[in-house]
């Protein structure tokens, strides 16, 4: 299975727009990775969310991954779980899951990435810059940060997809693809846009002059 280069996030919150609505708008754009980050809801309201983006995503052929909830993933039937800090084991979440479900965690540091997400599908490190789309953030890493974990990776046999988070912005791409990281995640530079399909073809249009590795 590929691991898409560009992961587009959800937000909550976004005024006039439910979660599956930005989905769409993302993949009218040209999204082929969706992952729903959904915060504080019951798990009744946040399954319903998950089934009406998991049919966006099947309309557009978009991969759709769920941030911390391996239930729910599963019982809707999703591609995949996207594990933090305060979520379940990937390794017991692969158990759950099965060999075919993509398993993502988020990590800081290089320790945090090899102890815990050495199993991984993909491992999302940031942040890259502050960002107030998350609570909670970890010691922001910059271009440095990402050159030390990805070095370490290298000279510790990792070799999993590591996708840039935090903060990002089209002209951060040359720096952040010359650490030699696999892709990159964002979220409110597409959701905070006026017009978010716009947006999304814009950053995609601006990735693929990145020369990639
Ligand atoms: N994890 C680390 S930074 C971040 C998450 C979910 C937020 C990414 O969103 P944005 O708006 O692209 O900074
Ligand atoms: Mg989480």
């Amino acid at each position: 299975m590929r691991i898409s280069r560009l992961h587009y996030i959800t937000q909550d919150n976004i005024p006039g727009y439910t979660h599956a609505q930005l989905a769409e708008e993302a993949c009218k754009g040209g999204a082929d990775w969706v992952q729903l980050r959904v915060k504080g809801k019951g798990t009744s309201e946040w399954k319903k969310i998950a089934e009406e983006t998991l049919a966006v995503c099947q309309k557009y052929n978009a991969k759709l991954i769920i941030n911390d909830n391996v239930r729910i993933a599963k019982e809707i039937g999703a591609d995949g779980v996207h594990l933090g800090n305060d979520d379940m084991h990937p390794e017991e979440a692969r158990e759950k899951l099965g060999e075919k479900f993509i398993i993502g965690g988020t990590a800081n540091t290089f320790f945090h990435l090899e102890s815990k997400f050495r199993f991984a599908d993909y491992i999302g490190l940031g942040p890259f810059r502050f960002t107030s789309t998350k609570e909670k953030l970890s010691p922001v890493l910059g271009a440095e940060g990402y050159k030390q974990i990805l070095s370490s990776c290298k000279s510790s046999g990792i070799d999993i997809p590591i996708i840039a988070i935090g903060g990002i912005k089209e002209d951060d791409l040359d720096g952040i693809f010359q650490t030699g990281i696999y892709g990159v995640a964002i979220a409110s530079i597409v959701n905070a846009a006026e017009n978010k399909a716009a947006a999304m073809k814009n950053f995609i249009q601006r990735l693929e002059k990145v020369s990639l590795q």
